[in-house]
């Protein structure tokens, strides 16, 4: 299935050159100035599900918004009816500056990147010890996604009843990624969401990952008040079933930060990643490229990064990660 095709959607954020001076934009923010500021929960087919204070409504997009998207995470303003009753609807009429943007691309060769999220800091990439099979490519590239949205990473290890992390946790020791490893059991004693919710206090956490791997049997224990439905997963192919269809974003207990729950992805197109910033993920290299050929790729015979190695700024293995997490975007999903 091809959803991210040539038509634009709400989500869709293609950036159109302005043509200044033809329109005069100031007219439209001093209307609003009664606006109210408004949380995005949950996007559904152009209805916004909103939080306004402590009040949930359902509101559409100003004409006047145009193409712009608004997604999951946004801090919007709304004006009309906001009692939230049956069969109101209220105007978003503004988007608040992002503080981030999560993208991704339906593939690499795919020029139409889409906001996944706006505003979080933290993307908790999941991944199943088994079933389904862990995918380590998968993880390089939302590794690769957060440095480039500079999100910061947490590595959430799932089913470690069915097999041990030791393996995929040695791989990316050198990343200094932080991680959590739940169990099934853990996930029954309360113990999985203890150790999770550790990590997510007073942050916008965003949880990726294939379907199936436990991403919102992990949020229902995080928010034991909104049970969203989870699905098993097929026992022929290993797959999972594609579960939940929307982002949605649930506050924990004690307003304590959020965690928005995703579809499962199966790839994460990284077309609009620049390397530049992947780079800026790695201090301790950064400063070694200095001496690198222009655009020079780090993974060729003069980058200066072999020498800054060898004369001790930098351990060789995170040389070898970032050079593996560069790779990934000249890789396919399936390689
Ligand atoms: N054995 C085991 N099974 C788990 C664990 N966590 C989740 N599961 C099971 O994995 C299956 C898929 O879980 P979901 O939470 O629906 O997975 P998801 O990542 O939300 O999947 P999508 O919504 O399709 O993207 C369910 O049958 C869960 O019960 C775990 O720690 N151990
Ligand atoms: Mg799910
Ligand atoms: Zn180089």
């Amino acid at each position: 299935m091809r959803r991210y095709g040539k038509h634009t959607d709400e989500d869709d954020v293609r950036i159109r050159p302005n043509r200044k001076g033809n329109r005069p934009r100031t007219n439209i923010r001093p209307k609003h100035e009664d606006a109210t500021e408004g949380f995005v929960l949950t996007v559904d087919r152009g209805r916004l599900t909103v939080l306004v204070g402590d009040r949930t409504i359902t509101a559409m997009k100003a004409r006047e918004l145009g193409r712009k998207g608004v997604v999951v995470g946004d801090r919007v303003a709304v004006v009309g009816n906001l009692s939230g009753d049956k069969d109101t609807l209220a105007r978003i009429v503004r988007v608040e500056e992002r503080s981030s943007v999560l993208r991704r691309t339906a593939d690499d060769d795919d020029p139409y990147e889409r906001v996944v999220v706006a505003n979080a800091d933290q993307l908790a990439i999941v991944t199943a010890l088994a079933d389904p099979e862990p995918r380590p490519r998968l993880i390089d590239r939302c590794l690769v996604a957060a440095f480039d949205a500079g999100l910061e990473p947490l590595l959430v290890l799932t089913k470690s009843d069915l097999a041990p992390a030791d393996d995929m946790l040695k791989t990316y020791e050198p990343l200094g990624v932080p991680y959590v490893v739940t169990s099934r059991d853990e996930l029954a004693d309360g113990e999985a969401a203890d150790r999770v919710r550790e990590r997510l206090t007073d942050r916008i956490t965003v949880f990726v990952g294939h379907s199936g791997v436990g991403k919102t049997t992990l949020v229902n224990a995080l928010v034991p008040d909104r049970q969203r439905a989870t699905g098993r997963v097929n026992a022929v192919t290993g797959r999972g079933r594609h579960t939940t269809t929307s982002a949605l974003a649930l506050p924990l207990p004690d307003a304590k930060g959020w965690v928005i729950d995703t579809p499962g992805v199966r790839s994460f197109g990284l077309h609009h990643v620049d390397p530049a910033r992947v780079i800026h993920a790695f201090p301790d290299l950064e400063p070694g490229t200095e001496g690198c050929p222009r655009a020079c790729s780090h993974d060729e015979p003069d980058c200066a990064l072999d020498q800054w190695v060898a004369d001790g700024h930098a351990e060789p293995a995170r040389l070898y990660s970032l050079r593996r997490l560069l790779a990934t975007r000249e890789r396919r999903e399936g390689d």
